[in-house]
């Protein structure tokens, strides 16, 4: 039995970096596969036999026509998943709230990286670690330039052997920068190079699971960039668990902060100690992910009016 990693997919095939070190590439119909599945490749290498069991998954909604609202897999088997913001005052903490719930819905463990710390004094970039840290509770938050170089030992740090790591983030936040000082050479295009150095650069075909040199894997596959990731109740508690610990001591178990009597959360926002705009944050994604799973049932039903769906045996 031929076992490997999946280093990149392409409509129906799924190129396997092997245990031995060869690279195939094979066919992958009739199995759902993602970038970073470990799986067993038939006997004559023609096809995706079997995909292990996977130790975390950054899923999305479909966008496929037909296939909305069901849940498609990105990328699996990540266990650190870098949340990348340019340090400034005004980072964007409702994307971080949104990032972290991703992150930790697919199982991963999230760790905050503000980068660009050369643009600031260190006591300007500490104080915005400090505000931050509010938002990201019990998340690590790192402090790297990678002009200097400063901090990319905490990265590689985060990052031993064996493991794999994704940078999510938005665009301009100096992703790539990171990665080419990771990686020790340019394995991704930065927004320094013009256009017009970029001729002849998409002739090979580049992998989407690069070796660091320390040992460790990243992953940068295409649909980890959408925004549109799949969230769930799991990640939407840990990114706010200050929330749900106030909301432990309200009177109703089910009380839904709007304007029940005895209102932990409603005393905190009022008190000063939970801030507003945190909790209208969290509403919002809870929102989301019911209209998502509405999408879905709604979506099933359908599939049973048509008939696609037998019916269990009751
Ligand atoms: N001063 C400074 N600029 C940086 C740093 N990292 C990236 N940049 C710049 O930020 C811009 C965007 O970087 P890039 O890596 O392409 O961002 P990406 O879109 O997140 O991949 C580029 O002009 C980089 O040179 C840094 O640590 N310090
Ligand atoms: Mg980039
Ligand atoms: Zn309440």
């Amino acid at each position: 039995m031929l076992s490997g990693r999946i280093t990149r997919l392409d409509r129906g095939w799924s190129t396997v970096l092997l245990s031995d070190g060869a690279i195939v590439r094979v066919r992958n119909l009739g199995v759902e596969v993602a970038v970073g599945d470990f799986v067993d490749v038939s006997s004559d290498i023609e096809r995706v036999e079997r995909v292990h069991e996977r130790r975390s998954a950054l899923t999305r909604r479909s966008s496929f026509e037909g296939a909305r609202g069901t849940r498609q897999i990105v990328a699996s088997n990540i266990d650190v998943v870098f949340v990348v913001h340019a340090v400034n005052a005004a980072v964007n903490q409702r994307r971080l709230e949104r990032e972290l719930v991703l992150a930790f819905d697919s199982g991963a463990t999230p760790v905050v990286v503000l980068t660009k710390i050369d643009t600031l004094s260190p006591e300007a970039a500490e104080a915005v670690r400090e505000s931050l840290a509010q938002v990201a509770l019990g998340v690590d938050i790192v402090l790297v330039s990678s002009r200097t170089g400063e901090g990319i030992d905490l990265i590689r740090a985060h990052s031993p052997a064996d493991t794999t790591v994704a940078f999510i983030g938005a665009s301009g936040v100096g992703k790539s920068t990171l990665v080419n000082a990771l990686v020790g050479h340019e394995v991704q295009r930065t927004a320094e190079v013009r256009e017009d150095d970029q001729r002849g650069r998409h002739t090979t075909v580049a992998a989407e699971l690069i070796a660091l040199p320390g040992g460790a894997w990243l992953l940068d596959t295409p649909g980890l960039r959408a925004v549109t990731l799949w969230t769930s109740g799991i990640g939407i508690e840990r990114a706010f668990r200050d929330v749900f610990e106030i909301a432990d001591n309200c009177r109703f178990r089910d009380c839904k902060h709007l304007d029940e009597p005895d209102c932990a959360v409603l005393a905190a926002i009022n008190a000063g100690t939970l801030p507003v705009l945190r909790l209208m944050a969290m509403r919002q994604l809870v929102a989301e992910e019911l209209s998502v799973e509405e999408e879905q049932v709604e979506r099933e039903r359908a599939q049973d009016r048509r008939g696609f769906r037998r019916k269990k045996p009751q």
